[in-house]
């Protein structure tokens, strides 16, 4: 068993309680490092010295090239030690290798374009019309920033966050999932600790969402949240931090349609399909949970999809040819299996999967077989509600006014997939789905360069591309009057 501290102010600590919690690897089940058990004592001390390190530091105050230049330093230590944080999240969360190589190598691209972007925030002048002013806005950052992340993808998501944050001058405070803090701590150590940013930066409190989570959002010092995880907590941390006036952005579940024309290249479709609701075991909020297939192709397609879904290799995350992994929670494993029961229940056709994977179709602890309901229409709970695992529901639709309808016949609006050849109707299909974001003949692709988040009940605010940086800034209007005092001091002075 290893032991981790936690990180704050620059120092490796326990919690002040000394209490700690296990951490387990869900393909054995096995239990394989101790976390500091947080609470409002350590949360304080974390929010102390981020607030310290914004009103008295060197960061917020350092040019923003010189903060640039320290972003890319840790951009180069994540190439540096992207094997070894991979390894840390596949046995933590149990990822595939495959996957966690792919996202360790593109993490660095978010410290370098916000690293670039540091020196590249401006303010502006602006000519009101009253000569004897002098006006212009400075563009300030908000101050100390509280990250909540979840377990399915802990570094990335946590990079999503820091790197603007960072890059606009603010400190942070991450609280990772109780289910996955190690990647975090270990990213602590080999990339912030080495990066040469100021002590209070950058912090961490690990432990349980009531007992650490809460505290740090309700915090007085904490000037902006930005949080990731289901609906209902997303809507919890959105009402504790109103109460003190906080920034708040939100980056929630989803049920993506994913939308298959009978115009499509067929095989395309089918792999994206696939890759929109297994990859990553159906633990990702993109993921195409409700597929829209026209009529016309149902049957054909359905027998190509299964036909290809029966081929996913089950099994160690850790071999790279393993192609689905283990559920990450033991609380997500029993959801989605209560999910099949209740798609069934609601006479959804089950015609792959259906259940736990045994040991010899490479199940390990928390296993669950790629499953496919038929049959379903859109107002079940299987097609209403977000199971966040392996299981596909596929519902029938006539033309293009019908996709559209029931496409957005729900409460979220995160991704929508669109499979046809016709430019017309893809420009169509896109201007018409109510997400924020809409693949066409592709699925699940995300840059630092394009925004990201949702619609509806999927999220608050966007993450990546230019703009996400204005989430960690607030502006400042400045009057400078150059001209003579006095005038009616009951009038309001008004430009003009
Ligand atoms: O997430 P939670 P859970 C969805 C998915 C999943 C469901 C529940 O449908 O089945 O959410 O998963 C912290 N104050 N997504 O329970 O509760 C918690 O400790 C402050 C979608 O694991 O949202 C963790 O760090 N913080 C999703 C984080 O919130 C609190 C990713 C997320 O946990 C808190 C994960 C509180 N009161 C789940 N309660 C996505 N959008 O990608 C919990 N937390």
């Amino acid at each position: 068993m290893l032991t981790y501290q936690t990180y704050i102010d620059g120092k490796w600590v326990d919690a002040a309680s000394g209490k700690t919690f296990q951490t387990f690897d869900p393909y054995t089940g096995e239990p394989w490092a101790s976390i500091p058990e947080c609470d409002k004592v350590d949360v304080d001390r974390a929010v102390e010295a981020a607030s310290r390190a914004f009103e008295a530091g060197p960061w917020p105050k350092m040019t923003p090239t010189a903060r640039g230049r320290i972003m890319r330093r840790i951009a180069q230590l994540i190439e540096k030690h992207a094997e070894h944080l991979g390894q840390i999240e596949v046995r933590d969360n149990g990822k595939l290798i495959s996957e966690m190589a792919a996202q360790t190598k593109y993490m660095p691209e978010w410290f370098y374009y916000y690293g670039g972007l540091a020196d590249k925030i401006q303010g502006a002048v602006v000519p009101v019309d009253r000569p004897e002013h002098f006006t212009y806005i400075l563009r300030e950052p908000v101050g100390v920033c509280a990250f909540i992340t979840p377990w399915n993808s802990p570094l990335m998501l946590a990079t999503w966050k820091m790197a603007p944050a960072l890059a606009a001058g603010c400190t942070v405070v991450i609280k990772p999932s109780e289910f996955t803090s190690a990647s975090l701590l270990e990213f602590m150590k080999l990339v912030i600790e080495e990066s040469g940013l100021p002590p209070g930066v950058v912090n961490v409190v690990t432990g349980y969402g009531a007992v650490t989570g809460e505290p740090l959002v309700t915090h007085p010092k904490v000037a902006k949240v930005a949080f990731t995880g289901g609906s209902v907590t997303g809507a919890r941390v959105n009402e504790l931090a109103a109460k003190t006036f906080k920034k708040v952005s939100l980056e929630l579940g989803g049920k993506s349609p994913n939308i298959v024309f009978d115009d499509c290249i067929l095989d395309d479709a089918v792999s994206g399909a696939v890759s929109g609701i297994f990859a990553a075991t159906g633990q990702t909020c993109i993921a195409g949970s409700r597929l829209l297939l026209q009529e016309s192709i149902h049957d054909k397609f359905v027998e190509k999809l299964v036909a290809m879904a029966k081929t996913a290799r089950l099994g160690n995350p850790a071999l790279a040819e393993t192609q689905v992994g283990p559920v990450t929670t033991p609380p997500q494993y029993q959801k989605i299996l209560s999910y099949i029961d209740i798609a069934k229940g609601e006479g959804a056709k089950c015609v792959l999967g259906g259940g736990p994977a045994t040991k010899e179709e490479g199940g390990g602890k928390y296993f669950v077989k790629p499953t496919i309901f038929t049959g379903v229409n859109n107002k079940m709970r299987i097609a209403q509600e977000e199971v966040f695992g392996p299981v596909l529901s596929i519902i029938k639709f006539k033309d293009e006014e019908e996709a559209v309808q029931i496409a957005n016949d729900i409460a979220y609006g995160l991704g929508a997939g669109v499979w046809t050849q016709s430019v017309k109707r893809a420009h169509a299909m896109a201007a018409r789905i109510k997400a924020g974001t809409v693949w066409v003949n592709t699925y699940r692709a995300v840059s630092f360069l394009m925004p990201f988040g949702g619609y509806k009940a999927s999220g608050l605010g966007r993450e990546n591309g230019a703009e996400a940086i204005e989430g960690y800034l607030q502006s400042k209007s400045v009057w400078i009057n150059n001209g003579p005092g006095g005038g009616n001091p009951f009038v309001m002075k008004t430009a003009g």
